[in-house]
Order: C-alpha cells, then structure tokens, then sequence
C-alpha cells in the first residue's frame, strides 16, 4: 500500500471514535448492497457507551437506499439514529420510524444527491463508504451499489474508507460516476442508450479529506429471494403474455428497456421474461440488478443491463466474482441521481414494473403506507420510473394478509402514485390496461380483471353505490364511504363484512 495510504488505516474501532454526536454521515449503500459493515456496528457501541454514562449522541444517516443489519439494524437498536433518508427496510428501524423514534424522510430517490448538494438538507459531514479501491490520487472506486454516494464524498468534510477486499480490485470498472451540473442552463445528460458511458469510473476527492482507511472482506448481507411463488409466476405469466400483445400490436417499440423494482415479484416477472421464446433479448435501465439477470444472461436474453446497485445473493455473489469480466461486459453501475433519472427515463422509453402495496379502483397507487399511517419502506424510485416511463405497470397479488386484505379498494389510504401517472396493473387474477379510459371506465375494467372474486362484489356495489349517489359522475367518490375497507379491517381484523 501507498505511505500516503499506509498512515490513514487505523481499526474500525478508531475510525467509529471519529464519528461525534449530531455528525451527519451519508454512506453508500442501497438495497443492501455496497453499504459499510464494519464501522457502524461501532458507532451503535459507542452510542450504547455514551448513553450509559448520560451522555448525548445520535447522528443522521443518509444513503442510496435501504442497508443491512450492521448499519440500519445495529444503529437502530442503539438509539444512534436521529434522522434516516430516503429509504428503508429494515424491520427493527421500520418499527423506530413507526413508533416516532426516528425521524424518516421518504424522498423520490433521484431527488437525494441534488438536494444534498444545493442545501435542502442537512450538508453530511461524514461521508462512509464500501469502496474496492482508493488511490493516493484520491481515487475511490465504489463496490456494489452507487447510490448518491460521489455527492456525499464531495460534500463530507471528512471521508471514512472501507476497503473492501471480498470483491477484489477486478471489480474496478462496474461503475460511471457523472454528477450534474448545478441549474439553471443545464447540459443534456448524454445517455442515449443502456451502455452509454459519460463519466469516470471512480471519485475524486482531495485526499487530505480521507481520515480513515478500514480494511475489510465481507460480502453483501442481502437477504436471499425465496423461489418464485404460484401466485408471482401467474402475475408474471399475465404481465408477459400482455407484453407480447403490445409488441405484436406495434406498441411496444423493440428494444426499449425494462424497469424492475425490487422482491419477488419483479424477480419472477425478469426470470419469466428469460424463459419466453417469443420475447427477444432485453435491455435493463433500472435501479436494482438482482439475482434474475443470471437467468436473462443463461438464456442469453440479457444485452445490457444499467443499474444503481447489484443486489445479488450469497452465490449470486460469488458467481459475479468468477465471472468479473462477464459481468463488466454487460453490466454499469450509475449513481442514482442518473439510474433514476426522468430526462434519461422518458427518453430511452421504459418499461417501468413495480409493486403496489394497494391501489382504487380510479386507478390511484399506494407503494408505502400500510392503512394510510404505517411506513413500509419509503417511495424509492418507483415514481422516478413511473411518472416518466413510456409504459408504467404496477403488479400486486390481488390480497393481502390470508385474504383480510384487499390490494384493490375504493380509495387508497395514501398516494404515491396518481391516477394521471398509471395506465396497467396487474394481478393474479388478470390485468388491466386502462390509458386513455375516463375514471368510470377505469374502474369498471380494473374490478372485472383484477380484484378478487371475494372482494369483486363489494367494490362493484361501491361504484354503482357512487354512480347513484355520488355529488359527480365524473369519479364518482362518496366521501363517507371511500375508507370503509380500511375501517372495517381495522375494528374486526379482515376488510370483508363478516
Ligand atoms: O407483509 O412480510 O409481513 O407478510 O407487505 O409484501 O407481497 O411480500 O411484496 O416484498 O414486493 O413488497 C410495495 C412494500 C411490496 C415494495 C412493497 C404486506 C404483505 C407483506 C410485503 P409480511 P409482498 P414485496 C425499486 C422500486 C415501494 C418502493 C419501490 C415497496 C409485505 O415493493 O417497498 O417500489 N415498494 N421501489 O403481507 C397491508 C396491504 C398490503 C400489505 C402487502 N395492502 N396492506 N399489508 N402487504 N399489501 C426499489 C427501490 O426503490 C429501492
């Protein structure tokens, strides 16, 4: 190693010791992949230390996305987090937020790096980060994920370094760092295509910003996706089955790339796609690259995929480092100002697939708050992708909870995503392709092809209930009925009337 490097390494005991109360520290990560792992486990002790002796100390934490157990699990568990953005899924932080001890701010994600850069949040004065590499240039290259992780490295005062040894130096190269310039009169993002390439592979940052270099070797800790379920295959068969429609039709232009977000669902939906003949290869413009693209690139359907972040499983990741150059050759990683980006997005023409958490039957889209309070994850870049995308699709399974719950009710508890920005949405019952419908046909089509035959009758009495009753025809809302789904769950634990 570099003697300029050699006497910035120290352990991550002491590097957690440069971390003070009310620091600001924005770290890479970002769906569990390519977050620090050794240092924050740390900083959660001396938090737990200086509790104990009465002392004052929590911190911000900002990311690309959601982290794992060493940082959001073990920060959480000590009472360290005062303010987490912009996204998480962590079952013991997403009870912290829920129960007021920890302030969340749910932002789109492409928003996070430019918004920290002019001001609107708080300046990070720590920036973490997993990296590769780092060179006594001031080089860092980034593993896993590149969230909003070069913005903060600019804006940090001090800069902490995990270097990483599990991926290798080989790894050098996955990613295209370009930061925007700053408004007004800005340039074109010059991507036109999935592989376009318009910035460096790594970060520059001053070297006498680097306070610390903590070697480690610790793979990602992502969670394992479970085998694709009955119900996830028969959405994903109904998704595609519509996709090869649209493209006999001549609606769907050959060659515009897909979004996916993250789960099983989206996971089914890529490896269906890899196993259909009559689809061509595909390209990906999308924020997380997850175990799937083995399957797109087993049966050679994968042409390139861009992501913010490759979120693989255990052998998922020792299968990328066996085959590092494969992978190089068809895979970029973009910071996700840029994977999410709604220039880029409306002009390669996405494809934009994800999950809802519920939707109305007028075509309005829930992703984040179970019955209208409970914070599930945070936005992501679901309305990123769908605001923007040339076809905006949002699949769920028609119930939740053993069938107390149905995806489809009268009006969504929260919105995320208005009636203006959706257009298809799927099920296991069916799909439903509603653009260019008014509010009334929408919804008519939406129950007949997608609730379930338990909850069909009820949302067709709600909208003839509406249709009779309503103040307007036009999206006919009857205010003193339009929660009774969600109340009726609520007082008896199941949204059907006994
Ligand atoms: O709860 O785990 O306790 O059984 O919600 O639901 O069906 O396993 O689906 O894991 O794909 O998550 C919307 C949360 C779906 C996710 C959401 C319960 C259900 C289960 C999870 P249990 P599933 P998934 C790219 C794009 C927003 C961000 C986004 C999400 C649990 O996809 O966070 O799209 N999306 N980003 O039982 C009460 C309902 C429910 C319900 C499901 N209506 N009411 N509970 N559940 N529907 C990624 C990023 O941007 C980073």
């Amino acid at each position: 190693m570099h003697p300029l490097l050699k006497e910035k390494v120290m352990s991550a005991q002491e590097a957690a010791e440069l971390i003070v109360d009310g620091d600001v520290i924005g770290a890479s990560g970002f769906t569990l992949s390519g977050y620090p792992k050794a240092v924050a486990p740390l900083i959660a002790q001396k938090a737990r230390r200086l509790h104990a002796a009465g002392e004052p100390f929590t911190i911000s934490l900002y990311t690309g996305a959601s982290t794992g157990d060493e940082m959001d699990g073990e920060l959480t568990r000590a009472n360290a987090l005062a303010h987490r953005i912009p996204y998480q899924s962590h079952p013991d932080l997403r009870a912290a937020i829920n129960a007021g001890a920890v302030e969340f701010s749910d932002l789109h994600l492409s928003h996070v790096a430019q918004y920290v850069r002019s001001g609107f949040l708080k300046k990070p004065t720590v920036a973490l980060v997993d990296a590769v590499d780092v060179t006594p240039e001031g080089h860092i290259f980034l593993s896993t994920s590149g969230g909003s992780t070069a913005s903060y490295l600019l804006m940090a005062d001090r800069i902490i370094v995990e270097l990483n040894g599990y991926l290798g130096e080989n790894f050098k190269g996955f990613h295209d760092v370009f930061i925007p310039k700053p408004p007004p009169m800005r340039e074109r993002i010059p991507i036109y295509k999935v592989d376009d390439r318009i910035g460096m592979p790594y970060v520059a940052v001053p070297m006498e910003k680097i306070v610390a270099i903590v070697q480690t070797n610790a793979p990602d800790g992502t969670r394992p996706l479970k085998e694709p379920a009955d119900i996830d295959l028969t959405i994903a068969g109904h998704l595609v089955e519509f996709l090869k429609h649209e493209r006999q039709h001549g609606r769907l232009p050959e060659g515009v790339p897909f979004q996916s977000g993250v789960g099983n669902v989206a996971n089914a939906v890529l490896a269906t796609l890899a196993r259909e003949p009559d689809l061509d290869a595909v390209c990906l413009y999308t924020e997380v690259i997850q175990d799937s693209v083995f399957e797109l690139i087993d049966y050679d359907k994968l042409i390139f995929a861009s992501g913010t972040a490759l979120t693989l499983s255990i052998p998922g990741q020792e299968r990328l480092k066996r085959e590092m150059d494969l992978f190089k050759s068809k895979v970029v990683l973009r910071q996700q100002e840029i994977s999410n980006h709604p220039e880029i997005i409306r002009r390669l023409g996405i494809v934009a697939m994800n999950t809802a958490l519920e939707f109305d039957i007028f075509g309005n889209v829930n992703s984040t708050h179970v019955m209208g309070s409970h914070m599930m994850n945070g936005i992501g870049g679901s309305a990123d992708f769908t605001r923007n995308a040339y076809l905006p699709i949002f699949m769920s399974p028609s119930t939740a909870k053993g069938g107390a719950i149905s995806a489809l009710v009268p009006m969504v508890s929260h919105v995320d995503h208005s009636e203006h920005s959706t257009k298809v949405f799927v099920t296991e019952q069916g799909l439903a392709d509603v653009r260019g419908m008014s509010p009334v046909n929408r919804a008519r089509h939406i129950i007949d092809r997608c609730a379930h035959p338990d909850y069909k009758p009820l949302l067709n009495e709600y909208l003839e209930y509406g249709l009779k009753h309503a103040p307007s025809r036009h999206t006919p809302q009857v205010l003193s009925r339009a929660f009774e789904f969600h109340l009726r769950y609520e007082e008896t634990g199941s949204m059907l009337p006994k």
